[in-house]
């Protein structure tokens, strides 16, 4: 495990007002260890100011303090001159700047801007980085800056924490969780946090539209390479069909990747504006951020994605099956 800059630590002590940040999209690590890491520079008598540019998904609304988190630009300018041009930006569990979304350049404008993060295609950016892969999820680099700034991790914080390291690591069992990872999951727990309910808010949380979808998504998939490649996707269609959200098709990739035989687990998603986005899970060995960069994407080596913009469902998984099953082939026998 790496150090974390000194320059870091050091910058959060002599400022006073802080703009946190995350992805696009934001999954539970992003909004946990935003909010966790909101709650660590309260304790600190910080001024903080959590920024989004959409609504939290209503998957992560039960986070108890999801609420501070604001999508008014206007707000942000006056918080940032309110701060006297004294003002840090911390990026969390953000790979690359273009996922800092539509006002990406406004917000790397903040100097300085620290980026703490842990995905393996990470793209440099900003002044100051923490980057570790190794880590299983940014909210465990959250608890540990919040153990070396010195300060008592509240309730709140614990639980916002316990979330982005339960999503991140599928509840404990992707190969990110180290026995560091179970550690801290430990001792937040022995801060109050309850598993079996954050498990719930988590897992047995569905609404029927939600539940609905599954089954139509489940209905799409498609085998490969002698049923190590399982392949399912979602279309708008399905989505009005249901009445669901694309943000409730989160977790759906678990079932395709759950299949005995599967090594590699895709999920095609059509979203608005004809935009394709691909999921793509691999269990043990294989290297599917590698994969990903490929089709410019990027991730980690067991969970990765990418996007197109100009290609049907059908046109994305015959070319993304093509190249998995090229890959699995190169990789038979090793
Ligand atoms: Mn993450």
């Amino acid at each position: 495990m790496r150090r974390i800059p000194e320059a870091i630590t050091k910058s959060i002590y002599e400022t006073d007002s802080f703009v946190l940040l995350t992805h696009v999209h934001p999954d539970g690590d992003a909004l946990g260890s935003l909010l966790g890491l909101a709650d660590i520079l309260d304790c600190m008598g910080k001024k903080v100011f959590c920024f989004l540019e959409e609504p939290v998904s209503q998957l992560y609304t039960f986070l108890p303090d999801c609420d501070r988190i604001q999508t008014d630009l206007v707000a942000l300018h006056a918080f940032i001159r309110a701060g006297g041009g004294k003002v840090i930006a911390i990026a969390l569990d953000c790979g690359d700047d273009s996922r800092l979304g539509k006002y990406k350049e406004e917000l790397l404008a903040i100097t300085p801007f620290v980026v703490i993060d842990h995905h393996k295609s990470h793209k440099d950016y900003g002044e100051y980085r923490w980057v570790e892969p190794s880590r299983s999820s940014t909210g465990e680099m959250v608890y540990e800056l919040g153990m070396a700034l010195g300060v008592e991790i509240s309730y709140q914080s614990a639980y916002d924490i316990y979330v982005a390291i339960c999503t991140d690591t599928g509840s404990f069992r992707y190969d990110s969780t180290h026995a560091r990872t179970l550690q801290i999951a430990g001792e937040l727990v022995e801060r109050g946090v309850q598993p079996a309910e954050i498990a719930c808010h988590i897992y047995d949380n569905f609404s029927i539209s939600r539940l609905k979808l599954l089954e139509l998504v489940l209905a799409t998939m498609r085998l490969d390479a002698a049923d190590q490649i399982a392949c399912i996707h979602v279309t708008q269609d399905m989505l009005k069909q249901s009445g669901a959200e694309l943000q409730d098709v989160e977790g759906f990739i678990e079932y395709p990747r759950s299949l005995r035989t599967a090594k590699i687990a895709v999920f095609i998603k059509e979203g608005q504006n004809g935009q394709i986005s691909v999921s793509l899970r691999a269990k043990g060995d294989c290297d599917v951020a590698e994969i990903a960069k490929s089709f410019n994407g990027g991730g980690h080596r067991n969970a990765a994605g990418f996007r197109f913009s100009d290609k049907s469902v059908e046109q994305v998984r015959s070319e993304v099956m093509a190249v998995l099953c090229r890959d699995l082939e190169g990789n038979a026998g090793v």
